[in-house]
């Protein structure tokens, strides 16, 4: 990486009292920042900034940084309130992540506009307090580095298998968001990093929803807020899996219009990157599959326009079941295929409600059509009721044999059984110790942390 700046000033200072205040504990003070420029074009760039607290806990934080001159502007940020004042930019923290413990970090970024210089910001300060930290250009993906990403680069579909650059199969095992309109304060830099090295996560699933106060809501919100994923993921070495999460209305073509604007706006973003994986329509359901066929036929070239060598899966009929929950089965995808190169097809099961019949039915498909479980559940399709950890066994078992990858329903802390963290987790720092595990967390933390062996040369 081309880190231009290094050490913006010094500090970990602790704040003095004055002369005239009687003696009292001094709160100690302190931060990092790190800035990078994640993308830059014309007259635009976004940015991804980690600001860590090394002083005291803060409850109710505020960064402060400037430009370099008044012709650069922050535009649309997240994780953090923006506002600018003539070249001074404040950030102040959000719901979900206004304390911020002793080590802790906050990631925010945003896109902004730029006239003359670059937009290379200085004099970081957190709650007044100059903060050390560097500044630099884009990160190049991690490679080499023994990540999933770094070891596998670019996938690409090979048969029915997903390759690494390598042209061998490989299998991803990672976990999947809850709706991130609902739950933002889970994916921060603390619980990403415990995804990425206690976890050994492959991959993150950003589960985007359309509608329930999703995307449609805020369009432009909702993308800054996937690509701050993406790079989250990205810097950690895992995959990312952009989620178009459709599921009610489930005839995916009510969203076309939409998809088509949110894709094409995430895949030229993202093209240049190696651990981008779009996933067009979550769940189709109370549709023929003609009809999912078609709307995946007018999205995967638009991506293709933008991003031409990305795996892009496509959802299948009676909820990601390849038909099976309306009555139908693969056949109907293996008759009438969509017609583009280097897709796959979702899988969606839910172990206490799905077992032989489904698993059956995967086993057939595994090799006729490349598959991917985008999305699976420990417990019913309601995402609730008890885990079944022997259906959940037997279904990870024929996926490590099939080579299938997958992502678990969810990386989060929502009341429900599905859920891999207790209700609370995330409005602490902690996502490592075993405490803040749910049943099915541990199930699947147990399962996606063995070695990988991902296969190379
Ligand atoms: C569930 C969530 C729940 C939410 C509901 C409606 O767990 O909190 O209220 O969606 O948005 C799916 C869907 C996924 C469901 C999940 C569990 O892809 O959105 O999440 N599920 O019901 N398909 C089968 C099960």
């Amino acid at each position: 990486m081309k880190r231009i700046l290094a050490l913006l000033a010094t500090c970990a200072t602790v704040l003095g009292l004055t002369a005239l205040s009687a003696p009292q504990a001094a709160a100690a003070a302190g931060c990092t920042v790190d800035y990078t420029l994640t993308n830059q074009w014309q007259g635009g760039f976004q940015a991804a900034v980690k600001v860590t607290n090394l002083g005291d806990p803060v409850t109710g934080w505020r960064l402060g940084f400037t430009w370099p001159d008044g012709g650069q502007k922050v535009v649309q940020g997240w994780n953090a309130t923006w506002s600018q004042s003539g070249s001074a930019v404040t950030a102040t923290g959000v719901d979900w992540n206004r304390t911020l413990a002793t080590g802790a970090a906050a990631d925010l970024g945003f896109t902004g506009s730029f006239t003359g210089a670059n937009p290379t910001p200085a004099a970081f300060t957190l709650n007044g307090v100059a903060c050390t930290g560097s500044v630099g250009g884009e990160d190049p993906p991690p490679t080499g580095d023994g990540t999933p990403v770094g070891v596998n680069g670019q996938l690409h579909v090979c048969g029915v298998n997903l390759c690494n650059q390598y042209d061998r199969p490989v299998q991803l095992r990672g976990m999947s968001t809850h709706g991130i309109q609902w739950f933002a304060q889970c994916y921060n830099a603390a619980s990403l990093d415990a995804l990425a090295k206690d976890w050994k996560s492959d991959l993150l699933r950003v589960a985007m929803y359309v509608q329930e106060d999703g995307y449609e809501t805020d369009p432009a919100g909702f993308t800054s807020r996937v690509n701050g994923l993406v790079d989250m993921a990205e810097a950690r070495g895992m995959y990312a899996l952009i989620d178009f999460h459709t599921l009610t209305p489930g005839d995916p073509n009510y969203n076309l219009d939409r998809a088509k604007t949110f894709f094409a706006s995430v895949a030229a973003r993202n093209a240049g990157k190696k651990n981008v994986i779009y996933e067009i329509a979550n769940e189709p359901n109370g549709v023929s599959w003609a009809a999912v066929k078609s709307y995946a036929e007018q999205v995967i070239p638009v991506i293709r326009a933008a991003d031409p060598d990305a795996v892009v899966i496509v959802g299948t009929r009676g909820w990601s079941s390849l038909g099976v929950s309306d009555g139908s089965d693969e056949n109907e995808v293996v008759a009438s295929p969509v017609n583009a190169a280097n897709i796959m097809y979702a899988f969606h099961f839910y172990a206490a409600s799905h077992k032989d019949a489904y698993r059956a039915t995967l086993s057939r498909a595994a090799s006729r059509l490349p598959l991917f479980v985008t999305e699976f559940g420990t417990v019913s399709a309601t995402g609730g009721g008890t885990l079944d950890r022997a259906s959940t066994t037997a279904w990870l078992d024929l996926l490590d044999q099939l080579k299938i990858s997958y992502a678990n329903w969810t990386y989060s802390d929502a009341p429900e059984t599905s859920a891999a963290f207790r209700p609370g987790t995330c409005d602490g720092g902690d996502y490592s110790s075993s405490g803040v595990l749910t049943e099915s967390g541990a199930l699947l933390k147990s399962r996606i942390s063995t070695p990988d062996s991902f296969p190379t040369g």
